[in-house]
């Protein structure tokens, strides 16, 4: 553990200690402002900011907000406002208001963001802000050394902040951050406030012994300090020497500051059910706005007369803002629809529309034209980067001359590292959070990560990344921030042997989040185009590849060049037929299209055949022009059939297009249950080409 010299403390100018308390107490009467807005109804939640106020200002001194970055968390308000956040702008966050620089209303108050001050956008969530801080860290490193330019400029010096409580050390992800931010070095400093509560839970029911600081010093290369957050002078002092230390180039630092809280947890919490009143008379002798009016006034010398003006000078700024701020307008209704997707780029437009040069007629597999599709991609754009676990050749490039190379258990990225450098293709730890929260770090400043998850059954522990981060993103910062990255996912089943956890489809899970864009090519050729404009879109994507069709010989092809790209919301009609439209995707067009040509031979029925390709957006024209003009839908896909992808569908044709239908809409799916290891059950349980044909059947003849 680093331990802070004792030396007898040089006072700081009086200029400076009391501009610092000016802040603190800024920040102070602005909560105790919104304490009052909501009371009145102006406001509609309220956390507070109370008792951290003396280390968030005193950092702020040793930070820049031209040159360092901020992941915060709801209790910054010191900071925000000691970086240059005005009251004002705090106060449209507490009202919702239209012009609000954070969200524009789509966010509860202090989410303070604005790109101007470098404050990154934060979510509700506690302690996705650790991977996403420490894949902006690195993303900065990877801009510098390569000499690139991107939205967020790296300063060879910067410094990282990521801030949570104590409680939320609890949760993995902090622990996955500190991992890599040890393992690769970091600018990254991790600054714990800890004011012993979580809500109600102790700090002692939260960290085995009490103290988050101790716990991790067996992490290499992390320097430590405990400081009393509540004492301006001493953080000060130990602030300086850490982010000295970041900025030197050694490594993170995380900061454990003992604060209090205070006022309770929130506005909706009353902390006097599980404080005792000796306890929470303790903690009211700590307050830092307090100490450090003593501070001014017994070492500076600063008399009441004055700090009483100055009290009086910061509640007329507080009142003039929080009146102006109620005064500003909501955001419009008609706005609700705003900012979930790009407005400059449209994935599904003309621009990503381009006819296949084939100079070369070999037909490749899917994962071939994959791997062809992120060598172009790769070569055409230096931010294109690639990690995820086993995707590099070797960890060890020194063993690049004597191996043959990873690249992924599907080889899918297969050469990449040895055509572009490990610091374009590398692994990353066995966690999956780690590497979706990194990739959203990477793309906040502009790179364009193009992650792997090794099997779509093992997504989930970045699911909170997923859904409740990169969906929403720039949906809740108003516009003003946007997360474009792509995750590749091989899934699915029908492999023989896959089991309940080499199998899952889950693309519902994805399809349902408004902010995403959601792909499944059904062959080799799809695979490419579609991948070009994954890389190339504006919105997040999740690219579904089926493993069985990795390799079939049915849905090979060339390679089609490297600027092919097929746009999203457009269906392939795979067979053409006036009896019977049958909308589906993945591993179940191949089987789809053997059933139909079978219903054809065997009842004269011609089935229409469409494969949606991407999934969201889908293409309702296709779906819709072929329903009119057959009169019978039948939906098919693999994953289990209730609350499946083909509900929906279903319920939009039987919505829209009820005047045309000749028959119930039907869904043929995978069972309502999981894909079993035996191949017996497994066959049963996943939509084949003889029970399609059962359904299309059904549907024709009804
Ligand atoms: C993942 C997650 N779980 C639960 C919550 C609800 N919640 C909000 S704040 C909080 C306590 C956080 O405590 P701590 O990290 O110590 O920070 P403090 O509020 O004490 O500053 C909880 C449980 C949440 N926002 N996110």
């Amino acid at each position: 553990m680093a331990t802070v010299k004792e030396v007898v403390f040089q006072p700081l100018p009086a200029e400076q200690v009391l501009a610092a308390y000016r802040t603190m107490l800024l920040s102070r009467r602005i909560d105790d402002k919104e304490i009052q807005l909501k009371q009145q109804n102006l406001a509609f939640f309220q956390i507070n900011g109370a008792g951290h106020e003396a280390i968030q200002v005193a950092a702020a001194q040793h930070l820049t907000p031209e040159r360092d970055w901020f992941f915060t968390y709801y209790r910054d308000r010191a900071l925000a406002v000691a970086l240059g956040m005005t009251a004002y702008e705090i106060f449209l966050g507490s009202v919702g208001a239209d012009a609000g620089p954070d969200s524009r209303g789509r966010q509860m108050p202090n989410h303070f963001s604005q790109s101007r001050l470098h404050l990154t956008p934060p979510s509700s969530p506690t302690g996705t802000q650790f991977l996403q801080g420490v894949g902006f860290a690195e993303a900065g490193r990877y801009l510098r050394t390569a000499g690139l330019s991107a939205r967020a400029a790296a300063e060879p010096d910067e410094v990282v902040w990521v801030s949570s409580g104590e409680g939320a050390t609890s949760e993995g992800e902090f622990w996955e951050a500190l991992n890599t931010a040890c393992n690769l070095c970091l600018p990254v400093l991790f600054m714990i406030q800890d004011n012993g509560y979580a809500i109600s839970v102790p700090v002692g029911v939260q960290t085995a012994g009490g103290s988050i600081s101790k716990l991790v010093t067996g992490f290499p290369d992390l320097a430590i300090y405990e400081v009393d957050g509540c004492d301006y002078l001493q953080s000060y002092r130990v602030l300086g020497e850490a982010i000295s230390r970041i900025r030197r180039g050694d490594g993170p630092a995380l900061v454990h500051a003992h604060v209090v809280r205070p006022y309770s947890h929130s506005l909706s919490d009353d902390e006097r059910l599980y404080k005792s009143p000796a306890e929470r008379e303790a903690e009211s002798a700590r307050d830092p706005i307090t100490r450090t009016a003593a501070l001014v006034r017994d070492t500076y010398g600063i008399d009441q007369d004055e700090l009483d003006r100055m009290e009086r000078d910061v509640q007329a700024e507080v009142n003039e803002a929080a009146r102006r701020a109620v005064e500003a307008p909501q955001p419009s209704p008609s706005t609700w629809a705003e900012s979930i997707y790009s407005p400059n780029l449209d994935p599904g437009s003309a621009t990503f529309s381009s006819i296949p040069q084939f100079s070369d007629p070999a037909p490749k597999t899917m994962v071939d034209l994959l791997n062809a599709c992120l060598r172009d991609e790769m070569g055409r754009d230096p931010r294109v980067i690639i990690f995820g676990q086993d995707v590099a050749d070797s960890s060890d490039e020194g063993k690049l001359a004597e191996v043959k190379g990873k690249g992924g258990v599907f080889k899918v990225t297969y050469g990449l590292q040895r055509q572009y450098g490990s610091q374009r293709v590398f692994n990353s730890p066995l966690a999956e959070a780690n590497i979706v929260g990194r990739a959203i770090g990477m793309a906040l400043r502009g790179l364009k990560p193009v992650v792997e998850i090794q099997f779509l059954d093992y997504i989930w522990p970045a699911y909170m990344q997923i859904r409740n981060e990169l969906a929403t993103i720039r949906w809740r910062s108003g516009g003003e921030w946007a997360c474009p990255l792509v995750i590749r996912v091989p899934c699915g089943g029908y492999l023989k042997g896959g089991g309940p956890y080499h199998s899952q489809s889950g693309e519902v899970a994805f399809t349902h989040i408004p902010g995403l864009r959601v792909v499944m090519p059904s062959n080799a050729l799809d695979a490419n185009g579609l991948l070009r404009t994954a890389v190339r879109c504006d919105d997040p994507v999740i690219f579904l590849e089926h493993k069985h069709l990795y390799r079939q010989t049915h849905n090979k092809a060339p390679y089609p060049g490297p600027d092919y790209m097929v746009p999203f919301g457009t269906a392939a009609k795979v067979l053409e037929g006036d009896d019977l439209t049958v909308i589906t995707y993945g591993a179940t067009v191949v089987r789809s299209l053997q059933a139909a040509r079978r219903l054809g031979d065997e009842a004269g029925v011609r089935a229409e055949v469409l494969d949606l390709r991407s999934l969201a957006p889908y293409d309702w024209e296709a779906v819709a022009a072929s329903v009119r003009r057959t009169g019978r839908a039948l939906v098919v896909h693999e994953d289990a059939l209730s609350f499946g992808y083909g509900a929906e569908l279903a319920a939009r044709i039987a919505d829209e297009l009820f005047p045309f239908l000749d028959a119930p809409v039907r869904r043929f799916a995978g069972k309502d249950t999981f894909v079993a290891y035996a191949p017996s059950l497994e066959e049963t349980t996943l939509p084949q080409t003889e029970s399609i044909l059962a359904a299309m059947k059904e549907v024709a003849t009804f």
